[in-house]
């Protein structure tokens, strides 16, 4: 529409039905792709075009009579998920255009489409050192009865050299609920490590203590002498304090995750053990390359790993290559229907939602009969003859 003919009306009508196209439209599974484990889909669950209107417009026609947008979004990524009354509920990290993210809900029956943002985002009540941003909650529905979310609370580093803008420093946030309504901040973990981020609550007491699969750092961005994917317990969540961090997956020469690793969202209990997603970092030319990545651990001693696939589980393909952090998927949230369905959230780029969906019995294959790593390249030339040779006795 020219300037000169701009038409408030029309132009709010434009903006909501194109709101309404967006949240009804169907998705469909990819057809062009194909491994067994699990189905990709045609469009991402959300995007930024998901977020509400009247989240970014001031609509009142006398104080914005050439409907500017306002508060713009810039990216929905890394959410965490659950099931409540059938539907799923993702805590979506929502990026302002001003860089800080903040926690929404989004909703969906299918759980593969028709996701829309039902209430307001999520106001988080602060501990005494207000957080500056906020992000990648992880939900966990305790056997003590809350549903807890962990999340990354970024604070500028006090330690920063004067003039240094940039150094900042990351810690596990915490807030419980019964509804997803209504949130109580409990204070933020202590550990042994300086830093901490994609801390994750395990969903059962471990020896009569919460557990955490934490990931010790010594800075913000590189992990020094920290990294892998790290347990401890607490007796408490309102006195969080991990006293010993062990190392459940480290960070690994020539893998995936030689840079650095994570814990996804919380591991599912299988009958063969404990399901876990993950992801893993590797640095190259053009910068890091997230991955996802899974394994299982034993379900006694959750902090046993028994099996590890060797290789990427989901790696960002054609268009999920590129964002503001591109090569990247992340996730931080799965669910599992009562009939073994399993749909799993994940970020492309950190900018949109996708779903990949898949089944407890095929994911549990997976994780249990594909090889492991064996770490060099003819090792892996003879894991793939050997293969070839079974299939050519056939
Ligand atoms: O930009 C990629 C990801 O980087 C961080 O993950 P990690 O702590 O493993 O480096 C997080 O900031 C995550 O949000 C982001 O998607």
């Amino acid at each position: 529409m020219a300037f000169d003919t701009f038409d408030y009306t029309q132009a709010l009508s434009n903006l909501n039905k194109r709101y309404q196209q967006l949240v009804s439209r169907k998705n469909s599974v990819d057809a062009n792709w194909y491994n067994g484990v699990y189905e990709r889909y045609v469009d991402p669950v959300l995007t930024r075009d998901h977020v509400p209107v009247s989240w970014k417009y001031d609509l009142n026609p006398k104080s914005n009579p050439m409907l500017l947008e306002r508060l713009g979004i810039n990216a929905t990524l890394n959410s965490g998920a659950i099931i409540r009354d059938g539907k799923v509920q993702l805590v979506v990290r929502v990026e302002g255009n001003d860089r800080k993210s903040f926690f929404a809900i989004a909703e969906s029956e299918s759980g593969v489409d028709g996701f829309e943002f039902k209430k307001d985002p999520i106001f988080l009540p602060q501990t005494d050192r207000d957080d500056v941003n906020v992000y990648d909650m992880r939900l966990t529905e305790h056997e003590d009865g809350y549903i807890y979310g962990l999340f990354c609370t970024e604070r500028k580093d006090p330690e920063a050299p004067e003039g240094d803008t940039s150094m900042a420093e990351a810690q596990c946030g915490i807030v419980r609920t019964h509804d997803l309504l209504n949130w109580d901040r409990l204070p933020d973990l202590k550990s042994p490590s300086p830093q901490q981020r994609n801390v994750v609550l395990h969903p059962e007491f471990v020896n009569g203590e919460y557990a955490f699969y934490t990931r010790p750092q010594d800075g913000f961005i590189s992990t020094g002498k920290g990294g892998g994917i790290g347990w401890g317990t607490c007796k408490d969540m309102t006195n969080p304090v991990i006293d010993h961090e062990t190392i459940v997956h480290a960070k690994t020469y020539h893998t995936i995750y030689e840079v650095k690793n994570g814990q996804g969202p919380h591991p599912f209990k299988t009958d063969k053990g404990w399901l876990h997603l993950a992801h893993g970092v590797r640095n190259c030319a053009s910068g890091l390359r997230y991955v996802l990545y899974m394994m299982m651990t034993d379900l006694n001693e959750p902090w046993k790993v028994t099996h590890l696939p060797s290789g990427h589980f989901i790696a960002p393909l054609g268009s999920e290559r590129v964002g503001d952090v591109s090569n990247v998927t992340f996730s931080n949230g799965w669910v599992k229907r009562d009939n073994g369905e399993v749909l799993i959230y994940y970020a492309s780029s950190d900018t949109r939602m996708h779903v990949a969906t898949s089944t407890i019995d095929r994911l549990v294959d997976y994780t249990i009969n594909t090889p492991q790593d064996p770490f060099k390249s003819h090792l892996c030339v003879q894991q793939r003859l050997d293969l070839i040779n079974a299939n050519r006795s056939l």
